[in-house]
């Protein structure tokens, strides 16, 4: 029996030293020392050794199976430290990788402009005023001295809510609610959205984009006006450039006029850019009419003012040779990450 005792020692040593993985080294625990392990079975058997034999037997096999349970136990620990290093260097992160790039947006270039053009006037002493899209009658059409037969006002051209309520066809009603609340001296542009029933096409849209300009004080000339108007044209498009204005006629300011930028592509000799005109058409303006400033409660006799508007889509299109409207208010991000 001794005998059969040190072979299940031997091939239990030789299987211990030579296991890799902590659940093969389990199995083994249970194959040899567990209650039907192979050490159990056979010590089941001692009842049927002499009685003087029995002794030395027992003693042998408890020898045998702490020696077992101590090589377990010290190869258990050796796996683990192997197993824990193999896991550490598996999962090593490796810090050169590229990251992973998620998509962030970047300013749409109708901001981008417009923040431009906002920065230009501030620099100028001028204020950013906003009011509602959505009007009255008075602010988009009565104050602005559109009489009630102006082509302005159709149903085919305004997006009316009902008789009175109407989404703003020009920002120019933020100006009259200003001159309003506000006495001279004003001075103010006030961009955002306008709204006018157009079908869409290349260059049109039923919503876009309007910076308007209003000054009121003492002694405010024309030449106020142009002086402004051109050291804007020049902050925008360069020193070099050149400014013409022709007359026109709006409603709400006499005289009127609109200013032209020499074509910044042909110099003025006339190119696809320019139609072969050689100046681009860039804003409207004109003197505050009297009645206007009248039924704002400001005094037309103490008081005079300028003021311009200008539609951002075309001045962003002519900048950024876009020749599609519509590219501005599809969100396509090949289009948008250009700028
Ligand atoms: C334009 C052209 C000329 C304008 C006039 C006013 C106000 F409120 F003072 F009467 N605001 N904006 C104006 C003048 C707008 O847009 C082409």
């Amino acid at each position: 029996m001794k005998e059969q005792i040190n072979e299940i020692r031997e091939t239990a040593v030789k299987q211990i030293n030579s296991c890799q993985k902590t659940n093969e080294l389990t199995n083994l625990k249970v194959e040899y020392l567990g209650k039907k392990g192979k050490l159990s079975l056979l010590l089941k058997q001692m009842g049927k050794l002499p009685p003087e034999e029995r002794k030395t037997v027992g003693q042998l096999a408890n020898k045998v199976r702490n020696e077992l349970e101590q090589n377990l136990e010290q190869k258990m620990a050796q796996i683990k430290l192997i197993e824990q290093e193999n896991k550490m260097k598996s999962e090593k992160i490796d810090v050169t990788l590229p990251g992973q790039k998620f998509q962030i947006g970047n300013i749409h270039p109708l901001s981008k402009v417009m923040k431009e053009i906002n920065d230009i006037f501030i620099g100028m002493g001028f204020s950013i005023a906003e009011g509602p899209e959505i009007e009255t009658d008075y602010y988009n059409f009565e104050a602005l001295n559109i009489p009630k037969d102006h082509p302005a006002r159709d149903t085919q051209d305004t997006f009316y809510i009902n008789d009175n309520i109407l989404l703003r066809t020009q920002t120019s009603p933020v100006q009259i609610r200003v001159m309003e609340k506000q006495k001279p001296p004003i001075r103010i542009i006030s961009p955002g959205r306008v709204y006018r029933s157009d079908s869409v096409d290349a260059t049109h849209s039923p919503v876009f984009h309007q910076i308007e300009g209003l000054v009121v004080d003492k002694n405010i000339t024309m030449s106020d006006l142009k002086g402004t108007l051109e050291l804007f044209v020049k902050k925008l498009y360069g020193e070099d450039s050149n400014v013409k204005f022709r007359p026109h006629h709006f409603p709400f300011t006499e005289p009127s006029a609109e200013m032209d930028v020499m074509c910044f592509s042909c110099k003025g000799k006339g190119c696809s850019l320019c139609k072969g005109e050689g100046w681009i058409e860039i804003l409207g303006c004109g003197m505050v009419h009297p009645k206007v400033l009248k039924e704002c409660n400001i005094d037309p006799e103490i008081y005079s003012g300028f003021a311009f508007g200008l539609g951002l889509e075309r001045i962003v299109m002519r900048r950024y040779n876009i020749d599609d409207l519509r590219l501005f208010f599809e969100n396509d991000m090949r289009f948008l990450s250009q700028f």
